[in-house]
């Protein structure tokens, strides 16, 4: 007998969704920063231990849209949260104990599936001043790796007797070419501050695969001509790290040599514009 379902990864900005899917896919696969509000489209990681397989998806933090992007990330939460078999909402463990989750996310009403509740960053509060949390509930740090054991045989008995999925050996099911966009992103994440990770956005043209290195040709989007100078940078300073860094997450995931040629462009307003969110990718057409 096996089991096999899904599992989102949900909760508010910054708690740790992203580096927990990796931790427990065992690759980086979807993006991490100390910034909030770094995810904005569902990934989707495999696990296959034993008899069981687990589907997990890490979601866009959970949070009070501002503008059309903040809205299409919570409809994206909203949808992965309504499509698992199981909940893991993850909370920091500063910040015992968590709200319900329906308040938090907004929920019209109370999500069907079984919630978990995941404490993470255990690392961060002393052993003597942890609260016991009641099972189901796990208390998780992506740093020592504590915790991740108990919350998989905890998840693992909510999932369905059904045969897998996917092939034992997979662990990602999205396309090369949303990681590349996705680690650009992240580049820039990395490297630019205050309000410029947020304004931008990014696309890849061009995804030559059987060429050696492999070619990708990738368009990086800002909101104004003014952030274009800036990511661009002194004689192109801005540009060429943010390539360099974008090039090393990818061929570290693809596994192959990466020629990325990276320009950027303006995309007027972007973040607020649904025919600009759709084209990116962001919003459902
Ligand atoms: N100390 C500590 N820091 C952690 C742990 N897990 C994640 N972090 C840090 O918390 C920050 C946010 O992590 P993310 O995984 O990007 O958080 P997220 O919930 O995916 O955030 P959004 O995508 O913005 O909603 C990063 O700086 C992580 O390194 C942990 O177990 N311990
Ligand atoms: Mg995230």
């Amino acid at each position: 007998m096996t089991r096999c379902g899904t599992v989102v990864l949900a909760g508010r900005p910054n708690v740790g969704k992203s580096t927990l899917l990796n931790a427990l896919v065992g690759e980086h696969l979807a993006i991490v920063s100390p910034k909030p509000q770094s995810t904005r489209l569902p990934v989707v990681g495999l696990l296959t231990k034993d008899d069981t397989q687990f589907i997990f998806t890490d979601s866009p933090g959970l949070l009070e849209p501002e503008y059309q992007l903040h809205e299409a990330m919570r409809a994206a939460a909203w949808r992965a949260i309504e499509d698992s078999e199981v909940i893991a909402y993850l909370h920091p463990l500063t910040e015992f104990p968590a709200p319900d989750l329906t308040k938090v996310a907004m929920l019209p009403k109370a999500p069907r599936a079984p919630i978990v509740t995941v404490y993470t960053k255990a690392d961060l509060v002393r052993p003597a001043n942890r609260p016991t949390v009641a099972s189901p509930n796990v208390l998780i740090s992506a740093v020592t790796g504590e915790g991740i054991d108990a919350l998989l045989t905890a998840i693992a008995g909510m999932l369905p007797e059904s045969p897998f999925h996917y092939d034992p050996d997979e662990l990602a099911t999205q396309p090369m070419r949303f990681f590349a966009a996705e680690f650009i992103r992240e580049a820039a994440f990395d490297l630019l501050h205050e309000e410029l990770p947020y304004s931008v956005a990014a696309e890849i043209d061009e995804f030559r695969e059987g060429a050696e290195p492999v070619y990708i040709r990738a368009v990086l989007y800002v909101e104004r001509d003014s952030q274009k100078g800036i990511v661009v940078g002194e004689g192109g300073r801005t540009i060429k790290a943010l390539g360099v860094a974008a090039r090393g997450k990818i061929e570290a995931l693809l596994g192959q040599r990466v020629f990325l040629d990276l320009h950027v462009k303006v995309l007027p307003k972007w973040r607020r514009d649904e025919p600009s969110l759709k084209r990116l990718g962001y919003a459902k057409s």
